[in-house]
């Protein structure tokens, strides 16, 4: 059980009522957590490159493997999954970038180091479709830093990585098409160590352009967690941002962290509550806010969220419960927009609303 949030969400979106979506029992290989997953629409179907982090498969396990000195993780890789409506999806029987595959894409990034201890994980797939081609922003941890990267497919067997950035930045997101004639993404930096260390609640989204998808910069500010009513740590980028007629609609996460709550899914501490937000930012200079809103989009309140009221029965056990993470946002030509997020680092959950009911919530700054 978690404890009651503090914020309520604006209460627009529809959590749809098959959620979780998709959840560890939809996988033949090893698979714990199936989560914070990319989503396109890419050749007459939807597809969706999932995080996995296999291992434990509950908290007894977890705790039990932590009495023994193990990490309750082996490994953290990519699935993928296909879907004709964007509701039941087929999970394919392999990873689609599984460690090793990820440790030979890196490696010519890393000249000169052994990439076998360097790669951590491999996570937090975001997919825009741009001229044809999936690309794909990624997060890897390595042992000297997160890093965010630029892959690209058009078939999801062989993929190039075009870029991994200096540590330690991850979050990344691409818009679907060039402005002003660059590549452009959001982007959220992290600093992880050293005495200048930013605080947690000076995170900052920024936004870089690029004119192949490989060399970046131009780098500007775009928003920070003070400027986010509901946020007092980190933020960062959702989903790929959308074009609607009035700007680029798009989710960040931003997280409210509370040092005193306790127990929370298989932890015994874990004082941070992830929620999604909402704006617009101009259709030209994208770096500008031009709508926002005030209230989380999407706050944890279903069971798949927080862990209170599991039905009888369901072997749903949330790793950290109170995260939600939007990391897909599709407009459908009748004006649907869906929003896929990771629920409680655990499983993968859709909500739905009109486009225009979403920009209404975009108050002009
Ligand atoms: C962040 C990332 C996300 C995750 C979140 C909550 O640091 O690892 O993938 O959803 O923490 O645990």
């Amino acid at each position: 059980m978690s404890e009651p949030i503090p914020f309520a969400e604006v209460g627009l979106l529809k959590r749809h009522p098959q959620n979780p979506l998709l959840t560890s029992a939809d996988v033949d290989y090893p698979c714990s957590l199936l989560f914070n997953a990319g989503i396109a629409k890419y050749q007459g179907r939807y597809v969706m490159v999932f995080r996995n982090d296999f291992g434990a498969a509950n908290r007894a396990e977890s705790m039990q493997r932590k009495r023994q000195g193990l990490p309750a993780f082996d490994g953290t890789d990519l699935g993928l999954a296909f879907s004709a409506d964007g509701v039941k999806w087929e999970v394919q029987p392999e990873p689609c970038i599984g460690l090793e595959t990820a440790r030979e894409l890196i490696a010519p990034l890393m000249p000169g180091k052994d990439f076998g201890d360097e790669l951590k994980r491999f996570y937090d797939p975001r997919l825009t479709v741009i001229e044809g081609r999936v690309t794909m922003c990624f997060a890897v941890d390595t042992a000297h830093g997160l890093r965010g990267g630029v892959a690209v497919t058009e078939d999801f067997e062989q993929w190039e990585i075009l870029s991994v950035s200096v540590p330690d930045n991850r979050n990344m997101v691409l818009f679907p098409e060039k402005i002003g004639g660059r590549y452009v993404r959001l982007e959220r930096p992290v600093d992880t160590a050293g005495a200048n260390r930013l605080r947690d609640d000076q995170a900052m989204m920024w936004m870089s352009y690029s004119p192949d998808l490989r060399h970046w910069g131009d780098s500007q500010h775009v928003l920070a967690t003070e400027s986010i009513p509901f946020a007092n740590s980190k933020m960062g980028p959702g989903a790929p941002p959308i074009r609607t007629e009035k700007g680029w609609l798009t989710t960040f996460h931003a997280v409210w962290r509370d040092n005193e709550r306790g127990r929370n899914g298989w932890e015994s501490q874990w004082p941070k509550i992830y929620m999604a937000g909402l704006m617009l930012l101009d259709i030209d200079n994208p770096c500008k806010i031009i709508g926002f809103c005030d209230q989380p989009l999407l706050a944890p309140t279903a069971w798949y969220e927080t862990g209170n009221d599991v039905p009888d029965g369901d072997p749903f056990d949330g790793f950290r419960e109170d995260v939600i993470f939007p990391g897909g946002m599709l407009l459908e030509d009748d004006g649907e927009v869906k929003i896929y997020y990771g629920a409680a680092d655990t499983v993968e959950c859709l909500a739905t609303a009109h486009v225009d009911d979403l920009l209404a919530l975009c108050k002009p700054l």
